[in-house]
């Protein structure tokens, strides 16, 4: 066991957007200094690149409805096996994205890996179409899905068992626009969805103690999937699906360190910073500050 590691996995993907972008993702954020902030946190960082991603020019679209399925396939392949050789190290994957498509590789390898982890999806959609509910074809609106044994064969597949994520440890945190559909889905499953309304209503602090205490319940601990656009657009500007009404600077720093006192963090996923739609990098500013705050950075 090497308790003290984070391994830093980029994946410059935008395959699964309609929005060119994201792609430059860890870049922005490696720019905007992370490495050398969770140095600082005493961390030991070992940074293994980028895995190799196609532009979405060099490939066509052949299924709308599972926009560059094979692609995000082959990629999510190899992802699931560098996430699960982590965790049977001992170390703490870090990915970095890219679109939240590599989800799906992430959740799969945390399963292969043997551990039993619940999993805390900070975002503004829920993630949780198929292609018989997506209404855009866009692979990154599913990874929660086909965690959850839904989807395209081809999805599902990977790593082995279909089914990669218990229900009853999984929780959503900032919702606020899902296809009616994909809601009528969640609705049927096991998930605990915490909207904007119920963090207006019982704050911040309130809502993530449950999702700790949901996601904890007899795992091993936990994976947060971070996607930049569960912030307020005002906050985080360089998002591919911008959406008005989100969490504020703060109820997002608070969140991370309270997942940081709990100290069960296994695993984390930052996904969907668009730096072509950004303000000077703040949003990848942003995403290091909180991925700091998730390691155990504090302001006193
Ligand atoms: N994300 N529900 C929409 C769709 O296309 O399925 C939006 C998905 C956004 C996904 O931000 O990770
Ligand atoms: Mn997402
Ligand atoms: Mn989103
Ligand atoms: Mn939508």
């Amino acid at each position: 066991m090497q308790k003290n590691v984070i391994r830093i996995i980029g994946v410059p993907i935008d395959l699964g957007a309609d929005r060119r972008g994201v792609d430059m993702g860890p870049s922005a954020i490696r720019y905007a200094g992370l490495n050398v902030r969770l140095k600082r946190l005493g961390w030991k960082v070992e940074d293994s690149g980028n895995l190799e991603v196609p532009v979405p020019e060099s490939r066509e679209i052949r299924d709308k409805r599972l926009k560059y399925l094979d692609e995000i396939v082959t990629i999510n392949e190899r992802l699931h096996i560098v996430v699960s050789e982590a965790i049977k190290e001992g170390v703490i994957p870090l990915i970095l994205g890219g679109d939240h498509s590599l989800a799906i590789g992430t959740l799969s390898g945390l399963a292969l890996s043997g551990k039993t982890l619940g999993v805390i999806w900070f975002d503004t959609h829920g993630d949780y179409n198929s292609l018989d509910t997506t209404e855009s074809g866009n692979i990154h609106g599913m990874p929660l899905a086909v965690a959850n044994g839904i989807g395209a064969s081809e999805l599902t597949s990977i790593g082995g068992m279909k089914k990669k994520l218990q229900e009853e440890n999984t929780v959503i945190i900032g919702a606020r626009e899902m296809d009616p559909q994909e809601k009528e889905m969640l609705r049927q499953s096991k998930i605990t969805v915490f909207t904007m309304r119920d963090i207006d209503q019982k704050g911040m602090m309130e809502v993530v103690k449950e999702g700790i205490e949901i996601a904890s319940r007899g795992t091993d601990g936990i994976h947060v999937s971070f996607d930049l656009d569960v912030i307020d657009p005002e906050e985080a500007p360089g998002v591919g699906t911008p959406v008005p009404g989100g969490i504020t600077y703060r109820e997002a720093h608070l969140a991370m360190e309270l997942l940081a006192d709990s100290g069960r963090i296994a695993s984390m996923d930052v996904v969907e910073v668009n730096p072509i739609l950004d303000n000077h990098n703040k949003t990848a500013k942003l995403a290091v500050g909180l991925i700091s705050s998730a390691f155990g950075e504090r302001i006193f």
